[in-house]
Parts: structure tokens; C-alpha cells; sequence
């Protein structure tokens, strides 16, 4: 069976996953899935309901670490794990610090940076701190020469290329200034822009992005 990544493509994590098997050249088929249900249908394949998860054809996966984990471990072509122990862990490190250190910390601002809610003054401190952590450890480990791992793409670009811009706008949004200047952001995503796999992910996650703008529109 062919593989089918569940989710939608204005999702950073589903994204995330898309752009692993696009680079990896993988053909894949895509289920759009919403964030949300309670049905069991859902609950079956994704147990909260999360997204994405990757049908296999021989069971479901979800959180995208344990899909990209199955991906590389299934379908070795195009690796984006280093064969070496050492410099696969530093490149799952990086992951790890892209994921829980910076996007999940930014994650707290989402309601009031992206969707027209409000966030405390107190938790907006909170991630501040926090954040600002995150980002000088991930800055000294972080290489961009010119790959976030050093010089081939891995999977910590498939965390960063997705991640790395929705963090550094809701920071831009709630706060004013440029939390993650530390990094050469910008140049980094222009440059990885050019690949075909993250232009294609780029372009789907725009249309996606409007039609769950004209959906929350009309149920206004
Ligand atoms: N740790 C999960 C995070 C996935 C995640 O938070 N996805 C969001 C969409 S970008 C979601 O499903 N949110 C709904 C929820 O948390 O219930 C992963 O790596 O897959």
C-alpha cells in the first residue's frame, strides 16, 4: 500500500513529515484530517487526535518524530540521518531542540499571534524566558554551513524549515522584536526555499492556510 501522510498542509508538524518523504522522494497519498475529532475513527489511528500521522498500510503512526524514525528506518534511500551513531544523534538533538525548546515554547502564543485570541501578559513573560533559552542553546549547536546539521540536509532542516518561521513570527507579533536574531533565520529559509521539496510544501501550506481562513470566515 502506498504510503498516506493524515492532516492538513497548513499544519507546521504534518509538514514536517511531508517534507521528509518529498525529499526522500517517496510516492505518498495525502488525507486530510482536522485537529479536533473525538471520533474513534480518528482516535483509532492518532490517539489524541493529533496531526499528522502516517498510515502505513500495516498500522498507523503518530507524532512525527516516530513517523520520520519509521521512514528512514523503512525506506533507506535519500537518508536523512547520518549512517554515524554519533552525528545521527546530534541531528536528532537538533530536532529535539527545534521541537520542544523553541516550538512548543512559541506554541503558548499561537492563539494571540495567529488566531485572533488572547494570551495572559504573565504567560506572554513566562515564554519569553523560556523561549530566550531556547534559542541561545539551539544557536550553539546550530550550524547553517549551510544545512542546520552542517553540510547535507537531514531531518533537523524538515524541523527547522517548518518551525523556525511560525516561531519567529509569533515572536515578531506578540513581542515586537526579533527573538530568534541570534539566528540567520531569514537567509536560511530563502535559501532552502529553493528546493523543490520545500517549495512544494510552501505552496500547499499557502492554499491550505486560506481555506481554513474562508472556512473560520464563513462561520463567523
Ligand atoms: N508532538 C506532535 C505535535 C503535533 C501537533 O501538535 N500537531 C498539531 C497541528 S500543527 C495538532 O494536532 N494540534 C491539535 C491538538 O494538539 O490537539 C508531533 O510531533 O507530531
Amino acid at each position: 500500500m502506498t504510503l498516506k501522510l493524515c492532516g492538513f498542509s497548513a499544519s507546521n508538524y504534518y509538514n514536517q513529515v511531508k517534507l521528509q518523504l518529498l525529499e526522500k522522494q517517496l510516492p505518498f497519498e495525502e488525507e486530510m484530517v482536522r485537529t479536533g475529532s473525538t471520533d474513534a475513527s480518528v482516535l483509532d489511528r492518532s490517539p489524541m487526535g493529533k496531526v499528522p500521522f502516517l498510515d502505513t498500510g500495516i498500522g498507523c503512526i503518530s507524532e512525527s518524530m516516530a513517523c520520520a524514525e519509521f521512514l528512514e528506518a523503512a525506506y533507506p534511500q535519500h537518508a536523512l540521518l547520518p549512517a554515524d551513531p554519533f552525528a545521527a544523534a546530534k541531528v536528532r538533538e537538533l530536532v529535539i531542540y527545534t521541537e520542544l525548546h523553541l516550538e512548543l515554547v512559541a506554541r503558548e502564543l499561537y492563539a494571540e499571534a495567529y488566531f485572533g485570541g488572547t494570551v495572559s501578559d504573565e504567560t506572554k513573560e513566562r515564554v519569553r524566558r523560556r523561549l530566550s533559552r531556547g534559542v541561545e542553546g539551539f544557536a550553539r549547536i546550530a550550524m547553517f554551513k549551510p544545512f542546520v546539521a552542517g553540510d547535507q540536509f537531514t531531518l533537523a532542516d524538515c524541523a527547522a524549515i517548518v518551525h523556525l518561521p511560525v516561531v519567529a513570527g509569533a515572536a515578531k507579533i506578540i513581542y515586537g522584536e526579533d527573538l530568534l536574531a541570534a539566528l540567520p533565520v531569514k537567509d536560511y529559509i530563502k535559501a532552502m526555499g529553493e528546493r523543490p521539496a520545500v517549495a512544494r510544501v510552501n505552496a500547499d501550506r499557502k492554499t491550505d492556510t486560506q481555506r481554513m481562513m474562508a472556512e473560520n470566515a464563513a462561520k463567523r
